[in-house]
């Protein structure tokens, strides 16, 4: 069977775009692919963390994972930090990225900003990181948001290049799932921004563990123009905004898109049904959806946070499936780099 991975930092602020862009798509994989769904706690680090938070934001994460259907039965669930060979495997990929290739990547540039040289240099390295999570189990197919399908292409140039150096076919092809209507969820307070974790507004972002008076005011909040809803006139035939319609209303087409998406439905169908309505209605029944879809969601991630025992037992449990299919890996590894082992 083919072997999804995928991972969420746990850095807090679990939103609206990591749910539809990566969390809630990992959810029907677990059954047609062998999966692995990965608490990315060595990747947090790379900037600073307050230690005091990680353990309940590592247990946060994994409540998201289970309380959006994800069943660690079928899927392996852990943090990366109890699977050493994460760590092992990226160093080897340290040695075969090559500099020009990480001076490449926009997130560096983003979240470094200008004071790069203060900037860690395990932030530098992430995507060799990422590309080692994948590699270490060959998977294949990787579930993600699309801010990070360019991590995505390193980590293959990262797999062609150790297969080719070694003369080996130890590493697949990777192939990027960017699934969903929603790939990119845009801050709620400026639709030209992506929805994130670190926007210093609350208002910004829709929190997995919102509840209804806290997803109403936001969305009644949220920046919007003073038009009507476009109709399906301005979309291409295949349905899709074009790029510079979108730019001309970047707040109207995030609310629309995220619309689409918690319904499961064709952007162009919402847009078809809601051409020519106010926002102030639109915000409403956009309120009523997201409260319907998130509210079980959020209640669930709660109730499995206060059972903490429980949470750390499946990730001790998904930690030691991983690391017994890892091993072989890096044993393979190892192999073809020369290393001696007794
Ligand atoms: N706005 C988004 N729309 C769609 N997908 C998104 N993802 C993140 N933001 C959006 C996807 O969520 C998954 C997990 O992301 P992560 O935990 O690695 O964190 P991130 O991408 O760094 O998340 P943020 O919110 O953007 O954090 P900061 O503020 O630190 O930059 C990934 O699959 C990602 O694509």
């Amino acid at each position: 069977m083919a072997r999804v991975f995928s991972g969420v930092q746990p850095t807090g602020n679990l939103h609206l775009g990591n749910y539809l862009g990566a969390i809630r798509n990992f959810v029907p994989l677990q059954d047609s692919y062998d999966s692995l769904y990965c608490v990315v706690d060595m990747h947090a680090v790379t900037v600073w963390q307050d230690p005091a938070q990680m353990k309940t934001l590592t247990r946060e994460v994994t409540a998201a994972y289970l309380a959006a259907g994800i069943d660690p039965k079928k899927a392996i669930v852990f943090n990366q930090s109890q699977v050493a060979a994460h760590a092992e495997l990226a160093w080897i990929f340290n040695c075969v990225a090559r500099l020009g290739w990480l001076n490449r990547m926009t997130q560096f540039k983003d979240k470094a900003g200008k004071n790069r040289e203060k900037a860690s240099a395990g932030l530098y390295v992430y995507p060799n990181l990422m590309a080692a999570d994948i590699l270490l189990y060959k998977a294949t197919h990787v579930p993600v948001g699309e801010d990070q399908k360019q991590h995505l292409e390193l980590a293959h140039d990262i797999a062609q290049k150790f297969n080719h150096d070694y003369a080996v076919e130890i590493f697949p092809q990777i192939e990027p799932l960017v699934l969903g209507s929603a790939t990119r969820v845009m801050s709620l307070r400026d639709g030209k921004k992506k929805m994130s974790k670190s926007d210093p507004s609350d208002m910004s972002r829709i929190v997995m563990t919102d509840g209804p008076d806290e997803i109403a005011k936001k969305i009644r909040k949220a920046t919007t123009d003073p038009n009507a809803l476009p109709g399906v006139e301005v979309l291409t035939e295949k349905g899709e905004v074009p790029d510079e319609t979108r730019a001309e209303r970047p707040e109207c087409w995030n609310l629309l898109g995220i619309y689409a998406a918690l319904a499961e439905r064709a952007l162009s169908d919402v847009v078809a049904e809601r051409a020519g309505q106010q926002f102030s209605a639109f915000k409403k029944a956009l309120t009523e959806l997201a409260v319907e879809q998130l509210g079980p969601v959020g209640t669930e991630m709660k109730r499995l946070m206060n059972d903490p025992g429980y949470i750390d037992s499946v990730l001790a449990d998904g930690a030691a499936r991983a690391r017994a299919l890892a091993g072989p890996v890096l044993a393979e590894v190892y192999d073809a780099v020369g290393f001696l082992r007794s």
